[in-house]
Order: C-alpha cells, then structure tokens, then sequence
C-alpha cells in the first residue's frame, strides 16, 4: 500500500508542478520586499516568476515588441502608463476581484486618473521624486564651502570638475533624467521645443566629460552603496537603500539625498496588467494582496519609497517614514511637478539627445 502511494505521488508530481499556477511579475530592481513575495506564494499557492529592469526605456522596448508574457508590469503614470492606456495594451482592471482597492488615497489615484479615465486600468504602487545621491564624507572633503542643496552640486561645470575625481554619474534614462535637466535651466521640463532641447543636450554634454559612468538605476543603486561614486542623479528610494547598505557596511560611507531647490521631478508608478495577460486572475489577485496596509507598508519599509494606501502610514518602519527624503514634507511636494507624456516628434529629438550624451559628443 505504502510503495502505491509512493508510485502515485512521484507519478503525480510533475503533472501538479505543471498544473500550479504562475504570475509573471516584471518590475523595476529592487522595489519590492522578497517576503511579500514569498508570502503571497504561501499563502495562495501561486508560483511567482519574477523579472526586472531599471529604466522605462527598457520596460517599453520589452512590451512593444508583444507577447512580453508577462501578467504585472509597474510603469510609471506618464509617460509609459499613459501610452500603454492609449494603445489599448492594458487590460481593464476588475474590481470585483480588488475589495483592498478602497484602501487607496483618493487624491493621489485621481491625479492619475489625468491619463486613465476612471482609474480604469491602474492603481499607484509606490512614489517618488529624481534628485542627487550624494556622498556626504567625501564631497565635505573635497569641497568644504559647497552648498549641498540643488542639482547645481552635478549640473553646474565648475562643481562637476571639482568633484569629478570621487565619481559621477546619472542614470541612463531619457525619460527620468531630461525632465529634472530642462527645469533646472527654468525651462518647461515637458519641452519638445527643438531649441529647450538642444539647451539640456548642452547642459549634459557640458558635464559629460566629467562623468565616471552613466549606469542603468540598478547598478548605479550598487555603485553609490559601495563608495564606488560620490554624486548621482537618481531616483530617491533608490539614494535611501543606497545609503542604508552602507551604513550597514559600516566602511564610513555617508549618503544623502538633496532635490532641486525650485521644485523635484515627482514620479508615480502604476500596477497595471497587460491585454495580453496568460493569467489576470492571479495579477488581479496580487494587486490586491498589495493593497493590504500590512503587506505595502512592508514593501515601503524595505525599498523605501511611500505608497498609495494611506492606513499603512504607521506600519512603516519609522526610520523611513520620518525620513523627508523618502516622505518629501508638503511644501516641497507643493513645487514639484509630474512630467507629461512627450508626443512622437519630441520623443525622436529626446532620444537622439540622449544618444548624443551617452556617446559624449
Ligand atoms: C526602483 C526605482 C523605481 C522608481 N529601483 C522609478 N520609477
């Protein structure tokens, strides 16, 4: 009896392997907390696949070529949200299977609604803002008398040759970096003008030289954790668990995050599933695991960026949510601005902008 039943559970095996369901996540680099996802699968017995990348550029040549396979994607509002909501490419969110989606704050999910009518197609997952990773121990040394309080510390030739020789870098993304560039030079950071463009080209190819790397965010993240470069411009969460590694390593690494004095480039990133989903219900069902207070105050505490879900405020580990460079204070996020979606034709000058800067001529 016993050797029967062992015959028919190591026949069965793979045929239940097979028949387990499967949720293709494809997220950015470090921006979620591994227990979530290990809980999640507990839980549901769901097998979760998991696939990054670090900028949207990537994120958009991977869904345009079709059949990306996969069931959750994480693209910011606009542009790449927008344009994906507008080619029909999203699949309407069902809320039937999404009671967490009451746990959302209002004020923040209709600023979204700008580019999904209704929020049909998305819920925020996390936020933030573009600024400067900056190594606090090594630019004092450098330069004492530096004002470390605006992009001017990167952008400004001067500061870039004075401190080019403990490493500089911005992150490769056209999308997230030219925004923060054309607002820095008192331009409209949504600008397709020809002319705002070939400034911020400019501006860029005028530190360029000084650049020791223009990393995906993802190795960027690492480089800046390491010591490894002393001035980068990237995404906040990122600069936060950048500084928290190093702290941790304990080598004298000190890390801040500083945002431009005239107002920060504030980013929204969207849950969202693909038309082309193999399998919504799981997505549906992870989106709403998500919105569990407990479980996204967990991701925020981890990867350092705030959310959505209002009553998960004070789950949050409070070392990130008293820090203001993870919870900017209102009167910064008062300045900020959202970057709008780029039509074709200032899409095409952007990006040949970018090759331009990343070939450094
Ligand atoms: C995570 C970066 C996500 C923020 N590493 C970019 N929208």
């Amino acid at each position: 009896m016993r050797r029967l039943a062992l015959f028919a559970a190591l026949l069965l095996a793979p045929l239940m392997a097979r028949a387990q369901p499967v949720l293709n996540i494809y997220n950015w680099t470090d921006y979620i907390d591994p227990y979530v996802v290990q809980r999640f699968q507990q839980e549901t017995g769901i097998r979760i696949r998991y696939d990054v990348y670090d900028s949207l550029e990537t994120l958009e040549g991977k869904l345009s070529a079709g059949r990306s396979g996969y069931d959750l994607i994480v693209p910011t509002s606009e542009p790449t949200f927008a344009r994906l909501v507008r080619a029909g490419a999203l699949l309407p969110l069902d809320r039937t299977k999404l009671p967490n989606w009451r746990n959302l704050d209002p004020a923040l999910m209709e600023r979204v609604a700008k580019v999904d009518p209704g929020n049909a197609h998305g819920a925020i997952y996390l936020w933030g803002t573009v600024g400067l990773g900056i190594r606090l121990d090594k630019v004092r040394a450098l330069a004492p008398d530096l004002a470390l309080d605006g992009l001017d510390v990167l952008l400004k030739p001067e500061n870039a040759r004075r401190l080019a020789g403990c490493g500089l870098a911005v992150m490769d993304s056209a999308a997230d970096v030219v925004p923060s560039i054309l607002r820095w030079l008192g331009r409209d950071p949504d600008s397709g003008d020809a002319g705002d463009l070939r400034a911020a080209e400019a501006a860029l190819l005028a530190i360029r030289p000084q650049l020791r790397a223009i990393p995906g965010s993802g190795a960027l993240l690492n480089m800046l954790a390491t010591g490894e470069i002393c001035v980068a411009l990237t995404y906040s969460g990122d600069v936060i668990q950048a500084a928290a590694r190093a702290r941790e390593a304990g080598r004298g690494v000190e890390i801040g995050y500083v945002v431009s004095k005239t107002g920060p480039h504030q980013f929204f990133d969207m849950l969202a599933i693909p038309a082309d989903a193999p399998n919504p219900a799981a997505a549906h069902a992870f989106i709403d695991f998500l919105l569990r207070p407990e479980i996204i105050a967990a991701v925020s505490s981890h990867v350092r960026y705030p959310n959505a879900v209002p009553a998960s405020r004070f789950l949050i580990a409070e070392p990130v949510r008293e820090d203001p460079a993870a919870f900017p204070p209102e009167a910064l996020l008062a300045q900020a601005f959202v970057p709008g979606t780029p039509g074709p034709a200032a899409e095409r000058l952007r990006s040949r902008l970018w090759s331009r800067f990343r070939a450094g001529r």
